[in-house]
């Protein structure tokens, strides 16, 4: 049986993924800071199958005493998916809450290579495979994106970039790059307006946490020889705007 350690595995994409993951065998190694919503996973399938890992993904020292305590089972990764982040706020940079910024970059870039790091000796051994969940805003600016998209454009950039490092190998890298998606995401990005949350997901028949797992599947059993580098997926009601132009 093979095993996945899934950050941010409490809600949204990561939830769903683990949830697909467990219906096709894995052993899980389910990580968020709610660990509450990671016990109920081990009531439905089990102690064998799930080990809950709640910690803030921010803090290395936890993150370290989480690794150390990996039972047996659990401690050989097969597949990371680093999917746990956020994004804070919508305010143009001029405008931004530093300490927003700051989490951000905690969260989605610098918790994100200290456990890639930590675990990257495992995944060698393993031959194994990383899913880094990036975005769309890596790539195309929008207003407000400002940090959001800087960390998700540092994702995907280390992602090609371990590809590189881990050339022979056999470690498969890939960034998924996804659009609008309805998760808990806006919640977070708004501080709880739920209203602002519904609005924005109305009748734009945006990506599902299941369209996110089923790509995940399908790259992480995908044969050994191929490796998907990146994958940009939008839902079909959103598309690029183009650049604007000021005038006085
Ligand atoms: P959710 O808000 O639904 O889920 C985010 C997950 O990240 C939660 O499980 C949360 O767990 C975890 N997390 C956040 N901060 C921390 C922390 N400090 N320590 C540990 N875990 C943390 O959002 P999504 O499922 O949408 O987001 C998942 C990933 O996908 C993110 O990286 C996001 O940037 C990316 N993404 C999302 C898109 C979207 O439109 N929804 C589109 C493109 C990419 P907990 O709070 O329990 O700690
Ligand atoms: C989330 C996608 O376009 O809301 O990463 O920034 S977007």
């Amino acid at each position: 049986m093979k095993t996945a350690f899934v950050t941010g595995a409490t809600s949204g994409f990561g939830a769903a993924i683990t949830e697909r993951l467990l219906g096709e065998g894995w052993r899980l190694v389910a990580c968020g800071r709610r660990a509450e919503r990671l016990q109920h996973l081990v009531e439905r399938h089990g102690a064998d199958r799930v080990h809950v890992s709640a910690f803030d993904i921010r803090d290395a020292d936890a993150m370290q005493a989480a690794l150390d305590a990996l039972p047996d089972g659990f401690s050989d990764i097969d597949l990371l998916v680093n999917n746990a982040g956020l994004a804070l706020g919508t305010e143009p940079a001029q405008n931004a809450d530093l300490e927003q910024w700051r989490q951000m970059i905690d969260t989605n870039v610098t918790a994100l290579v200290t456990l890639t790091r930590a675990l990257l000796p495992r995944l060698i051994e393993r031959r194994g495979a990383m899913i880094n969940l990036s975005s769309i805003s890596g790539t195309y600016p929008y207003k407000g994106g400002n940090v959001y998209g800087g960390t998700k454009a540092f994702v995907t950039q280390f992602s090609l970039g371990l590809r590189t490092d881990l050339h022979g190998t056999g470690v498969r890298v890939t960034s998924i790059e996804p659009g609008i998606a309805e998760t808990e995401f806006t919640l977070v990005r708004t501080g709880g307006d739920q209203k602002a949350s519904e609005q924005l997901y109305d009748g734009a028949y945006p990506i599902k946490a299941e369209d996110i797992a089923e790509t995940v599947s399908w790259i992480a059993h995908l044969p050994p020889h191929l490796n998907v580098n990146r994958i940009e997926i939008m839902p079909t009601s959103q598309s690029a705007a183009g650049l604007q132009i000021h005038r006085d």
